[in-house]
């Protein structure tokens, strides 16, 4: 739609008590996707890739990214000394720090997993933090064990489109390169002239990719799903895409014979600011559009706490004048014309209102910001205090950016180190361990009429009894 571009650029706002129950519930969705229709696209294209692999995959790229290719996969070293150049000295040092952050938050997830870091994983490589096991001794001599292991073959969707995501190769390869996975499949859409950016050339290097995937869209869920002649077949795939990624990562998820999983179910990125009389305008503003200028269906809600009109205003104001000023202002004006604003009371009404949202970044601009956290029940990411605007965590502060949107922050997790582990269980039981456990596992099975699970305890027993007897 285009949008008359003298048009005040303004976030539709409502007071919570001249909200109805019902208009609460139509403010809280997000906008409907159309999933059936997007699946129907992609279908065929997933089955063109089982059918046909790299040849099939090279015509959609050509079709749809208007690349030709000789190969779509780039083994590594994929950024020689030319390629950084080509990189400002200024973004290598970012990159570089942001790398150094988002490693050492991913790297401490593994010890915080369990109540003794003595893993079973080798001190070889880079990666010398362990895994932790967790241990219990649920009766005497009955050992409970969970341990994890990395998923072994990786697939990493990092978007192309209208931003370059270095910082999405990041978010999805520390974590990938801390779990150890062996292989790790970097696909990316390439540009018309076959390239891709070299910042994400640097960074497939620094996260230890072992494969690039120059590819796109359902295409590159397919090859990374069934594998192709040169591109391997891998067991999850993770990472934020368009409609056509997500749709393409769930139908490839319900193949019971295609044996991939994906990390969780994806819809526009979203963001929930929470301000009150105290924030500044300008920092408000600016949050929301950072926020609105990732795309035109961008979710940005604004919960303000007993502002009064003015307030309101001169929050408006900035978010009127700021957009104006950004090169993404068209991208931003219709994010902005599908946004909400929701004044209330109290702060238990705004936390209340978040709650039910969950939103996928949660920002809190009030006073005592640390209490507010502990109110909330769902959100995706939390940005705690005026100094902290998202952008931090979209690139650089060492939190995960691939967040759950949509509402699924209720139950999902964003992008960890678990996104690419599984976790094993074990039990080892001693003579005298199954001596007291043996009876009741003999009574149960045989409550449940399952002779057999019984007999392989009650053999045990005779002999541990006729051993001890003779
Ligand atoms: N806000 C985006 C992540 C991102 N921001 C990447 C900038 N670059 C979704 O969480
Ligand atoms: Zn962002």
């Amino acid at each position: 739609p285009v949008l008359d571009a003298d048009a005040p650029i303004k976030i539709k706002s409502y007071r919570l008590s001249e909200i109805s129950a019902s208009q609460r519930i139509e403010l809280l969705k997000r906008p409907s996707i159309k999933t059936e229709a997007i699946m129907g696209i992609c279908k065929p294209i997933l089955k063109s890739i089982k059918e046909r692999g790299d040849a099939a995959l090279l015509e959609l790229t050509a079709k749809f990214d208007k690349a030709q290719l000789e190969t779509p996969i780039r083994l590594p070293p994929f950024a020689n000394e030319e390629v950084i150049k080509q990189i400002r000295p200024d973004v290598v040092k970012a990159i570089d720090q942001a790398y150094s952050n988002i490693h050492a938050f991913h790297k401490a997830q593994k010890v915080t997993s369990g109540n003794k870091a003595v893993g079973p994983t080798d001190k070889s490589g880079d990666e010398e933090a362990e895994d932790a096991i967790l241990e219990v001794e649920t009766m005497p001599g009955v050992v409970c064990r969970r341990f994890s292991r990395p998923i072994e073959r990786v697939g990493l969707y990092v978007p192309g489109g209208t931003a370059v995501l270095p910082s999405t190769a990041l978010m999805l390869g520390i974590p990938a390169q801390v779990a150890k996975c062996s292989t790790k499949v970097i696909a990316t859409p390439p540009r018309p002239d076959g390239s891709i950016a070299p910042e994400v050339l640097y960074v497939a290097d620094k996260v230890g990719a072992t494969h690039l995937l120059c590819a796109g869209g359902a295409q590159a869920v397919g090859a990374m799903a069934y594998g192709t002649e040169t591109c391997p077949k891998v067991d999850k795939i993770a990472g934020p895409g368009n409609q056509f990624v997500t749709a393409a990562k769930m139908i490839v998820q319900n193949e019971t014979d295609t044996l991939v999983s994906i990390d969780m179910p994806a819809g526009p990125s979203e963001v929930l600011v929470i301000a009150d009389g105290e924030a500044d305008p300008a920092f408000v503003a600016s949050d929301l559009l950072s926020q609105a200028e990732h795309g035109p269906d961008s979710q940005v809600v604004l919960v303000g706490i007993d502002l009064s009109d003015d307030q309101l205003l001169a929050i408006e104001k900035e978010v009127d004048s700021q957009a104006r000023r950004l090169p993404r202002v068209d991208i931003v004006r219709q994010a902005i014309d599908k946004s909400v604003t929701v004044i209330t009371k109290t702060r238990e009404e705004a936390m209340d209102w978040s709650n039910d949202y969950a939103p996928e970044h949660l920002i809190i601009q009030t006073q005592y910001p640390e209490e507010m956290v502990n109110k909330v029940k769902n959100a995706g990411s939390v940005f705690v205090g005026a100094f902290t605007p998202e952008s931090c965590g979209d690139l650089a502060s060492g939190t995960n950016h691939v967040l759950p949107t949509y509402g699924f922050a209720r139950t999902y997790s964003g992008v960890s180190v678990s996104t690419f582990q599984k976790n094993i269980t074990s039990q080892q039981i001693s003579t005298s361990g199954l001596g007291l456990l043996g009876p009741h596992v003999v009574n149960m099975a045989e409550c449940e009429g399952l002779e057999a699970h019984a007999n392989a305890v009650r053999v045990r027993l005779q002999k541990l009894s006729s051993s001890s007897s003779a």
